[in-house]
C-alpha cells in the first residue's frame, strides 16, 4: 500500500462523505449541528455555540474523528438475539471492529458464572445484583476506574460513591494516558494542567511538537500548526518516526492548505526512542553554556536553579548525544531557533509520557522553558495535548486516588463528609491488587481497561480474579469479552449527545463546554448519572449524608460541583444561562505560580539509564488512523501506508543488521510475551527503534511503571526478533 503524500485532505473527505452515506447525510449532519462537545478528542469543539464551532467561535471545527464516533453511536441497536447466537468464545474471536459494530447495547446484560452466554436482565434485577456486590465487596475489595469519555456529572457522582463507601481506590485512564504530565507539572509549576488557552496560539513564533501525532489524533490542531507557518513563526517536531501528517498537512477548512498541502515541520528531529530527556538537556545546556538565560526572571520567580544548573553541568555533552541521537549541531540549531522566538508553547502527548521516565520528560519540558520565562505568561507555555475529550474533566471533579486538600476540605466542611485520607490506588494498583485475588468488584464507567493495560496475560489473569466486573458502555469492546469477572455485568448508557439533561465537559484548555443531551435514539440505555443515582438510592438507603435521589438532577449535581470544585466557582453561571467559561487558576499569569511558594521549582535530573542489548529494539505502541484507542476502526493506516496492522515497522539499518528481509515474517519478543508471524516492514523511524500498534501489542508490553506517576511504559519495550520458518495458511 502506498502512503499519501498529505496528512488530511481529501482523503478525510472521502472517508467522512463514505460515513454520511452509511448512515444518512441528513441525520450525520443534524447530529453533527446539536449543541454538544465533541465526543472524540480533548481539543474540544461544539457545546453551547453549537455544534462545529470552537471556543473562539469558528465554523466549521470539525475532523473525520468526530463523524467517527459519531456514526458508530447512530448505527442501530444489537441484534435482539445477539448473545443467544453467540456465545463468549464467539465473541471473542470477533475483532474489536466487529464488536463495536455488534450494534449499541440497549439492554443490562449478565454473565453468570460458569455460563456461556450474556443474557438480558431488567433494571432493577441488575441494580439490586451491584448494590448486593458492592455491599458484599466493601470499600477495602472494590476499585473504580473511568474512561474519559464520561461527563463531569457522571464523574462527580462517580468519585462521591466511592468516597462514600470509604475508599480511594478510585482513578481515570489518564494513569495510563498523561498522569506524567500532571505529575510533572504539578511538581514544577504547581498546577497539574496546560497553563494555555487556544487563543494564545495565536501568537505563538515558535512551537516545539514532541512525541506526538495530531495529524491523526488531534486533527484540528494541524490548522494552528498552518497559521504558525503562515505568520512566519517555526514548528520544530521531535519525534523518532516520520509522520507524514507532520511534514505536510491538507487542512479540509482551508482551501489553500487543502488544494495545495501545508508545510507543518520547520525542522524534523528522528531521536533515540526515550531520548527526549537528554535532548532537553542538552538544549539547557546549550543555553547556559551561551549564558543565555534570563537570569533576572530566574531570580525573581523560580527556585532550585542552582542544583539543576550543576546537574547539567555535569552531564556530559557525550552522553547527551549517545542518548538522545541528536546531534551537536542540531541541538545548536535548536537552540538558536529558541532564543530568538517571542513566545515559545512546548506541546507533548504519549511519545513522552508513555515511558519509565516520563515525568522527569515533563519535568526537563519544564526546566528549558524556564531558561527564558517561556511559562507563567499568557502567549508562550506548556500544553499537554490531552487524550479522551473529557479525560481532564474527570480529573477535575475528583475520580483520582488523592483529593486535592482544598477540594478535601469543601467536602468535609459544605457536605459533612469524612473523605477517605489513605493514599489509594492508581490504575496499576488496581489491577495487581486484583492479581493478587484482593479485589471483588470492579466498577468500569466506560473505557477499555483490559485492552489499554499493558500486559495482556497479566491482565486477563487479573480481571479473571475479580468475583464482579461491572461496565457502563454505549457499545461492545474486548473488554467485555475478555476483561470478563466470575461474574460479569454490562449496563448501557447514553452518549452526551442522547442525554436527558445538559452535561459538561472540560478540553485540553481548561474550556467547559456545556452539551445539552438530546433525543435517545433508543429505548433501553439510560444516562450515566441517572444509573449512579439509581444505585446510590439503594446502596446508601437510611444514610442521609447525601441526597441521592435529587441527585438524578444534572443541575443538582452542577450546583454541587460549583460548591466544591475548586476553579469551576463560574458553573453557578453556566446552570443560570448556559454561559461556558474557563476554569480558573489553570492559564498561569503574570508568573504567578500556583505553588506555595509561588516560585516555579526547577529540578536537576540526571540521565535515565536506556541501555538496550546489541540485538534489541526500542517498541513503541501506538495507534493508527483509523482506530480510536482500544477501538479499531479500519485495518488500514492511510498515513504509514500500511493495509495491515500484524506488522513490525523498522529502520532498514536494523532489517539488514540483523538479517531479516522486508515482509519476513517474525516472532516478537519481550519479557511479557510474544507475538508470532509479524510481517516486518522498512518504514522512517530512527534506527534501534521498533513500531506496532496498540492495543494488539499490548501483549508485549511489560506492566512496569514510572515510579512517579505510575504510568506503563507503553513506548518503551525492549523486543528480540526471531525468524520465523513455518508459514500459517
Ligand atoms: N484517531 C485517534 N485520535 C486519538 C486517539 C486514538 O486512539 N485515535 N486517542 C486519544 C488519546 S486517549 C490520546 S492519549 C491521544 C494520543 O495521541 P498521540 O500521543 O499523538 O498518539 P500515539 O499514537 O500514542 O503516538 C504518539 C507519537 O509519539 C511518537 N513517539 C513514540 N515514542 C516516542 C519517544 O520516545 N519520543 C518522541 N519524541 N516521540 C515518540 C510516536 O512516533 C507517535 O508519533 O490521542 C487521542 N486522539
Ligand atoms: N500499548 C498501548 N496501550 C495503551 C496506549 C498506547 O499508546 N499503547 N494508550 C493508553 C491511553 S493514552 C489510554 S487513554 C488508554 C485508553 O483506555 P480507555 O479509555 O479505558 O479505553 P477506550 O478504548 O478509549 O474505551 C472505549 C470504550 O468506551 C466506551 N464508551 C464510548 N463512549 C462512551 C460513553 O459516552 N460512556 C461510556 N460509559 N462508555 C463509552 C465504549 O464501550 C468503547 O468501547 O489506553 C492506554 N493503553
Ligand atoms: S480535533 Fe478533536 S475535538 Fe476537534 S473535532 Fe476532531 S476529534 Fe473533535
Ligand atoms: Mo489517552
Amino acid at each position: 500500500m502506498k502512503a499519501p503524500r498529505s496528512g488530511g485532505g481529501w482523503k478525510a473527505i472521502k472517508y467522512s462523505l463514505t460515513l454520511a452515506n452509511k448512515v444518512g447525510w441528513w441525520k450525520l449532519w443534524k447530529s453533527m449541528r446539536t449543541r454538544n462537545a465533541c465526543k472524540t478528542c480533548a481539543v474540544g469543539m461544539g457545546g453551547q455555540k453549537g455544534g462545529m464551532v470552537n471556543e473562539a467561535g469558528l465554523f466549521p471545527e470539525v475532523c473525520k474523528k468526530s463523524f467517527q464516533a459519531m456514526a458508530a453511536d447512530m448505527q442501530p441497536a444489537v441484534a435482539n438475539d445477539f448473545f443467544a447466537k453467540n456465545n463468549i468464545d464467539q465473541l471473542r474471536a470477533m475483532s474489536s471492529r466487529k464488536l463495536e459494530y455488534s450494534g449499541r447495547l440497549t439492554q443490562p446484560l449478565l454473565l453468570s458464572p460458569g455460563e456461556k452466554h450474556y443474557k438480558p436482565i431488567s433494571w432493577d434485577e441488575a441494580f439490586d445484583l451491584v448494590v448486593e456486590r458492592l455491599k458484599a465487596a466493601g470499600p477495602e475489595r472494590t476499585f473504580y476506574y473511568a474512561s474519559g469519555r464520561s461527563s463531569n456529572e457522571a464523574g462527580f457522582l462517580f468519585q462521591l460513591m466511592s468516597r462514600l463507601m470509604g475508599t480511594n481506590f478510585v482513578n481515570n485512564c489518564s494513569f495510563y494516558c498523561h498522569q506524567a504530565s500532571g505529575v510533572g507539572l504539578g511538581s514544577s509549576i504547581g498546577t497539574g494542567a496546560g497553563t494555555l488557552r487556544l487563543e494564545d496560539l495565536d501568537h505563538t513564533d515558535l512551537y516545539i511538537l514532541i512525541g506526538a501525532n495530531p495529524s491523526s489524533n488531534h486533527p484540528r490542531l494541524m490548522k494552528a500548526f498552518m497559521e504558525i507557518r503562515r505568520r512566519g513563526g517555526k514548528v520544530i517536531v521531535v519525534n523518532p518516526v516520520k509522520e507524514l501528517g507532520l511534514v505536510n498537512f491538507k487542512v479540509p477548512s482551508d482551501v489553500r492548505s487543502l488544494l495545495f498541502g501545508s508545510s507543518i515541520a520547520s525542522t524534523y528531529v528522528q531521536p533515540h526512542v526515550g531520548g527526549d530527556m537528554a535532548l532537553l538537556i542538552g538544549l539547557s545546556k546549550e543555553v547556559l553554556e551561551r549564558n543565555a538565560h534570563d537570569q533576572a526572571f530566574i531570580d525573581a520567580h523560580t527556585e532550585n536553579f542552582d542544583a539543576f544548573k550543576q546537574q547539567v553541568t555535569e552531564t556530559s555533552w557525550d552522553d547527551i548525544i549517545a542518548q538522545s541521537g541528536v546531534d551537536r549541531e542540531t541541538i545548536r540549531n535548536i537552540a538558536d531557533q529558541y532564543l530568538s522566538a517571542k513566545n515559545v508553547v512546548i506541546g507533548w502527548c504519549m511519545g513522552i509520557t508513555h515511558h519509565l521516565h516520563g515525568t522527569n520528560s515533563v519535568q526537563s519540558i519544564v526546566n528549558f522553558s524556564l531558561l527564558r520565562g517561556m511559562v507563567g505568561r499568557r502567549k508562550a507555555g506548556l500544553m499537554p495535548i490531552r487524550g479522551h475529550s473529557n479525560v481532564q474533566g474527570l480529573g477535575s471533579v475528583g475520580v483520582v486516588p488523592g483529593m486535592k486538600q482544598a477540594m478535601l476540605e469543601r467536602f468535609e466542611k459544605q457536605l459533612g463528609i469524612k473523605v477517605p485520607t489513605t493514599p489509594g490506588y492508581d490504575t496499576m494498583a488496581c489491577m495487581e491488587a486484583s492479581h493478587r485475588g484482593e479485589i471483588d468488584f470492579a466498577f468500569c464507567l466506560g473505557g477499555n481497561l483490559f485492552g489499554s493495560n499493558p500486559d495482556t496475560k497479566y491482565a486477563l489473569e487479573a480481571m479473571s480474579r475479580i468475583k464482579t466486573v461491572l461496565y457502563l458502555s454505549t457499545t461492545l469492546n474486548t473488554g467485555h469479552v475478555w476483561g470478563t469477572g466470575e461474574e460479569t455485568l454490562i449496563l448501557p448508557v447514553l452518549p452526551r449527545d442522547e442525554e436527558p439533561e445538559p452535561t459538561t465537559q472540560e478540553s485540553m484548555f481548561s474550556y467547559v463546554r456545556m452539551s445539552d443531551g438530546g433525543k435517545s435514539r433508543f429505548t433501553g440505555p439510560r444516562s450515566e448519572v441517572s444509573i449512579l443515582a439509581a444505585i446510590g438510592q439503594k446502596l446508601f438507603a437510611g444514610d442521609d449524608r447525601i441526597d441521592w435521589k435529587k441527585l438524578e438532577s444534572h443541575s443538582a449535581i452542577q450546583e454541587l460541583i460549583a460548591d466544591l470544585i475548586p476553579g469551576y466557582e463560574n458553573m453557578k453561571e453556566t446552570l443560570q444561562s448556559h454561559k461556558e467559561f474557563h476554569v480558573t487558576g489553570r492559564a498561569v499569569e503574570e508568573y504567578n505560580f500556583p505553588t506555595e511558594s509561588g516560585k516555579a521549582k526547577f529540578h536537576a535530573l540526571p540521565l535515565p539509564d536506556l541501555s538496550v542489548a546489541e540485538n534489541e529494539l526500542r517498541l513503541i505502541t501506538i495507534r493508527s488512523e483509523g482506530q480510536f484507542n482500544s477501538v479499531v476502526y479500519d485495518e488500514e493506516d492511510i498515513y504509514r501506508g500500511q493495509e495491515r496492522r500484524d506488522v513490525i515497522l523498522m529502520n532498514r539499518a536494523d532489517i539488514d543488521r540483523l538479517g531479516l528481509k522486508p515482509d519476513q515474517r517474525v516472532k516478537v519478543k519481550s519479557e511479557a510475551g510474544e507475538m508470532p508471524y509479524i510481517l516486518v516492514r522498512e518504514f522512517d523511524i530512527r534506527a534501534g527503534s521498533a513500531l506496532m500498534y496498540y492495543p494488539e501489542a499490548n501483549v508485549l508490553v511489560p506492566h512496569t511503571v514510572d515510579p512517579l506517576s505510575k504510568t506503563p511504559g507503553f513506548k518503551s519495550t525492549r523486543v528480540t526478533l526471531e525468524v520465523e520458518d513455518v508459514i500459517p495458511n
